[in-house]
Formats: structure tokens, sequence, C-alpha cells
């Protein structure tokens, strides 16, 4: 790929796409490899931001982890969340967690979300709901789906649409321990949600071509299994491919293709160790018919969201995965040729936890920060500095 061409520069300068989210700042210089950007303050005094959507008005969703859905409309945080959520377990990692607009919200209002939902107790787990979003207000919320899982943290929960009437979504391992042996953990027995991607139609019912449809003993929503967990996903229009990045232990933070069927192999294969003592978790770090991650970070950066750009303003970018990483502290670009990955670099580093990355319809490059204390945290974005 010719990676600087003057025509499309030119073409990128001239963009006039209008924007509801206003900047606030002129922004902090930062050097890349193939664009220098500005980092421009969008919005401030949100707690825990998990996730960011656009709508086609120009309303910016976001989620707080701590049980509240925010818009900001024409560049001001709007003070009153949406109402109309369900009862949310909100404790450690548990909370409001990823919206996603359906492709045609412009038409039917619709929003897709997850959360961890109470189940008595300190019992939760990762659901699916989705629900007409109109004047400020969730309308006919309807649960699709509902995790067969139980644990502490680890909800997954990135949910993304293929595009041909299909949802998958992620559901983490519950950081379960293995019952016996690395082999008995529930991650990897499909009989549980624990450690999947799944894939529901639309609606909520389950596709007839799901992978495991039709055999006894395993959920038919499963897609794929054995992941530990899953924060961050994208799906390729131009190839149809599903990226996504798993959080893993102390240097095994990875990058999967999402395969029909296929088993990540956590926590009986992989590339990390314990934290702390830097103790054996795996067996091995591979086996033959499991599926291998495409890149896996050492150091870890904890991989949180995941985007993939096409936009305009960054036209050498284009086609290249951004992770964010909440340790590292930095929005990593992954290069890719096909399937293989070719290469990173690591970009607005060392300004705080990088809990989501989103591509504007303004094709700049929104990214949530959030602090580990709860403390209020802002949205950035990227914007090409000439
Ligand atoms: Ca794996």
């Amino acid at each position: 790929m010719s990676r600087l061409s003057t025509p499309i520069l030119a073409a990128a300068m001239t963009l006039t796409a209008a924007t509801a989210v206003s900047a606030q700042d002129a922004g902090e210089f930062r050097r890349s490899a193939w664009h220098d950007y500005r980092i421009v303050t969008v919005a401030e005094g949100l707690v825990n931001p998990w996730s960011m959507a656009f709508l086609p008005n120009g309303d910016m969703l976001i989620t707080e982890r701590p049980g509240r859905l925010r818009i900001v409309r024409d560049g001001e945080l709007l003070a009153t969340p949406v109402e109309g959520l369900p009862d949310i377990y909100v404790r450690g990692q548990g909370g409001l967690l990823d919206v996603v607009p359906h492709p045609d919200f412009g038409s039917n209002s619709l929003v897709y979300i997850s959360y961890s939902k109470p189940q008595g107790g300190t019992e939760s787990t990762t659901a699916i709901i989705r629900a007409r979003l109109e004047n400020g207000a969730l309308h006919d919320v309807e649960e699709l789906f509902e995790a067969n899982s139980a644990g502490r943290g680890h909800y997954g929960s990135r949910i993304i649409f293929d595009g041909q009437g299909h949802i998958f979504f992620s559901v983490g391992d519950r950081q379960a321990s293995p019952r016996g042996d690395l082999e008995s953990h529930p991650a990897q027995d499909p009989s549980n949600h624990h450690g999947t991607i799944n894939r529901l139609a639309e609606d909520g019912s389950i596709p007839v071509d799901n992978p495991f449809v039709g055999q006894d003993g395993i959920e038919p929503s499963i897609f794929s299994y054995g992941h530990r967990n899953p924060q961050g996903m994208i799906f390729d229009e131009a190839t149809g491919n599903i990226w996504l990045t798993e959080h893993g232990p102390q240097g095994g933070d990875e990058i999967n293709l999402v395969q029909a069927g296929a088993n990540y192999g956590w926590p009986v294969v992989g590339y990390g160790v314990n934290y702390g003592p830097g103790s054996a978790i795996h067996a091995a770090s591979m086996r033959e018919g499991w599926e291998n991650p495409r890149h896996v970070w050492v150091p870890s950066i904890g991989t949180s969201g995941l985007m993939m750009y096409d936009g305009e303003r960054f036209p050498a970018w284009r086609g290249d995965l951004f992770a964010g990483g909440l340790t590292g502290e930095v929005l990593v670009r992954v290069s890719l040729d096909g399937d293989v990955v070719t290469g990173s670099e690591d970009l607005v580093q060392s300004m705080g936890r990088i809990r989501d990355v989103r591509q504007g319809p303004d094709g700049f490059i929104y990214v949530a920060f959030e602090s580990r204390s709860g403390d209020p945290s802002r949205i950035v974005r990227l914007e090409p500095a000439y």
C-alpha cells in the first residue's frame, strides 16, 4: 500500500464533515511514524467511561460503568443520564459496559447494551439488552441474552454487528479457577458461557448455522471458546474478519482472529505467566488444532477497546487496528497484511489508562481514559496535525 500520497492527503484536508462534538482545547502535539496528531479534549467529568458510540444525529453515547448512559450533544455532556436502564450490578469490574447502535438506528432507534446483571447477593452475570432510545430514555427494553456464568470480574461484554443480521459479543472467563486440571476450567467447557464469543440474530434468537447448534450439552449461542477476557472486538466489513483483543495474564495479552467453532486455549495454552511470582499458568504455549494468537504483547498493555480505522483524516492508518491499553497507558496501532500482524506502534503514551477507542463519523479517533480510583476522566480525540 502506498502510505503517503499527496492527492489523498489533500482530500483529507478539504473534509468539511460537521461534527457535534467540539474540541475544548488546542490539544497536545505528538509525532508518529505516518501522521503527526493532536490530542484534543472533547468531554470531561466522566466516571469510568467504558464505551463510546455515535448516533446519526451527531450525538455521542458514553457508558459510565457505575450505571449511567450519558449523551454528549453539540459538544456538551448532558447533565441528565438516559433513563430506563435495568438494575445493574456495580461492583469491581461490573457495571454498565458496552453500547452499540443498530446499523439502522436512523430508522429503528435501537441500541444494544451489555452490563453485569445482578443474580442475588454477590452474584452477577453478563447480559445483553436492546431498547429504543428516544427522547433521552430507553423504551421497550428487551433482554436478548443472559450468560450462564458465575464468578467475579471478567465480564467480556463487547458487542459488534456483522452487517448480515447478527450480533457477536464476548463473555469473559469470570476469573474462574480450574476444577482440578487445566482442561477442566469452565472456559474449556462449552456447556456454559465462560470465556466465549457468542453469535445471535439481531432479535436474540439462535442462528441455525451457529457452529454448535444441535450438539448436546453445548450452549448454542457459542461461536468460539477458550477465551480469557475479550474486551476489544471489531468486524472488518472489507474482509469479513472479526478481530479480538483478549486481556491476558502477565505477558499474555492477545490479538485473535475469531473463527467459527474454534478453541482459543485459555487456560490450557498461552504465552503469559502469573502476575507477581511469574509462575507458570499453562501446560504449553500452543496446541495443534487450537487457535494461536496473531499477536502477543510482552510486556502486557492490559488490552481494552479495539477499533479498525477506515476514515479520511489519517489516510496512512486505514486498515490498521487500534488497541487500547489500561496498565500500558497506550494506544497501539497494529498494522495488518491480510490476516497477519506486520507491526505495531505506540501512540498516546503515558496520558492515562485507555478503556475504549472508536472512530467518529468525522474520521477522528476518540479515546476514553479511565481513572483507576474512580476520579473523573476525560474523552479525547486524535486530530491530524498537518
Ligand atoms: Ca489464547
